[in-house]
């Protein structure tokens, strides 16, 4: 029988923990048939139940309703009391306390913080990211000198510190543990891959995606007004890429990566469909109605040779106020600029404050988007859907987004903004 109802969405990785220790308990959690978080935490029922707004909550079978991941995962730990999770002897109960304390006020804050600031939730600072990163780092010592002699945390068992621990550093792996940190903390590095690896606890988990390089703020450059140009732009000159100055003291403000040399979205068969005829069609044209720049585009796409996309931003928890949102996407497309050539992107801001998305269409060169938009450092922070121009819905979300007109979830388009 099923503990109840857990509130929280796939990528959550405090959602992660608790249904992990009920996997590992042998206990059994449902997910909501539907939720839509930012609009239904919002709503009065929820609020009723969960006055916090936040995820995770879970609304037991029994009407049992409680909420913040620690609690949660300490009242699904404790209704299994062989499991080994929860240490009956005071003392080692006390240690477990300590690690998950260590692990999530000691590390996982400031992990979500320099998250934040690098994504432009947070006003970025480049002090307060040097000093929540050394923060970080003080707590990841901490337990890897503690794990060095150790297989788990406390016990010879799995307990819930060993699952605390885990699904922070497994959130940790894609923002600050890149590949020259965890040459640092060997044992770390096994004692997550050993929980996330678990048989039960495996398909919870999903496999750690580490970052080859740590998350970085890029400042957005200033956008410049887009005035629709009346002919053709000159073709452009294949730009360099920027050399990145190794003792630039703001050398994080920069993207690291240099495109690559050869790209092999050259080598491609040659297209029928021109990027540079459709972003000038699309400029001078309404987008919508006859002889529009939708008309266009369905005369000329070539199929083959290009692609369609739907991009959404996987952070939309994260997002405040709509101007910041909008100025990530300018950032965005500013870290795609070595890839002008192969793609056309329109995407926007829905919603409005505290309750807004990210996303929007894309047309790449190619069936594949990575090699498109891996030239922007922080290309994973979206989701990539191709899209099919025959099914109905692809086809009406694609024109919409290229209107300007998207609407997703009840939030209407606010701000938008097109890489041409
Ligand atoms: N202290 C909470 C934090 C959870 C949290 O920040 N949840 C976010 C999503 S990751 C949320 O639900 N935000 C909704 C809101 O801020 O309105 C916990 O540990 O459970």
């Amino acid at each position: 029988m099923s503990l109840g109802t857990l509130y929280t969405v796939p990528q959550q990785a405090q959602g992660k923990r608790i249904l992990a220790a009920a996997a590992f308990a042998g206990l059994k959690l449902e997910l909501p048939a539907s939720y839509v978080h930012f609009e239904d935490n919002k709503k009065p029922e929820f609020l009723a139940k969960f006055p916090h707004g936040k995820i995770p909550a879970l609304d037991g079978a029994d009407g049992f309703k409680v909420f913040e991941t620690s609690a949660i995962a300490h009242y699904v730990a404790s209704l299994a009391p062989n499991s080994t999770l929860l240490p009956s002897d005071v003392k080692e109960a006390a240690l477990v306390e300590q690690w998950i304390s260590v692990a999530d006020n000691e590390i996982g804050t400031y992990v979500g913080l320099i998250n934040q600031l690098c994504r432009s939730v947070l006003p970025y600072n480049k002090p307060a990211h040097v000093a929540f990163t050394e923060r970080a780092i003080r707590g990841l010592k901490t337990v890897e000198a503690h794990l060095a002699t150790r297989t788990y945390l406390v016990t010879e068992r799995i307990t819930l510190a060993d699952i605390t621990l885990a699904s922070v550093v497994f959130r940790a792996a894609g923002i600050i543990l890149d590949a020259e940190l965890r040459k640092q903390f060997p044992n770390v590095i096994r004692h997550t891959e050993t929980i996330v690896n678990h048989p039960a606890m495996k398909d919870v988990f999903g496999p750690i995606e580490w970052c080859d390089k740590a998350l970085q703020f890029i400042a957005p450059v200033k956008e410049k007004k887009e005035a629709k140009p009346a002919a053709a732009p000159a073709p452009k000159a294949e730009k360099k890429p920027k050399k990145v100055e190794e003792d630039d003291d703001d050398d994080d403000l920069v993207p690291k990566e240099a495109p690559k040399e050869k790209n092999p979205l050259d080598l491609l068969p040659k297209s029928t469909f021109n990027l540079e005829d459709w972003k000038r069609a699309y400029s001078n044209m309404d987008t919508r109605g006859p002889g529009g720049s939708l008309e266009w585009f369905y005369k000329n796409f070539d199929k083959e040779g290009f692609s369609v996309w739907r991009v959404d931003f996987k952070y939309n928890d994260e997002l405040t106020q709509t101007f910041m949102s909008s100025n990530l996407i300018g950032g965005f497309f500013n870290r795609l600029e070595a890839s002008r050539k192969y793609l056309f992107g329109s995407m926007g801001v829905l919603g409005q404050t505290n309750d807004s998305v990210i996303s929007g269409a894309l047309i790449a060169r190619g069936q594949d988007i990575k090699p498109v938009v891996d030239v922007a450092p922080d290309y994973e922070s979206y989701e990539y859907k191709k899209l099919d121009l025959e099914n109905a819905d692809d086809k009406a979300f694609f024109e919409a987004a290229l209107a300007w007109d998207l609407e997703i979830a009840g939030k209407k388009w606010v701000d938008g903004k097109n890489f041409k």
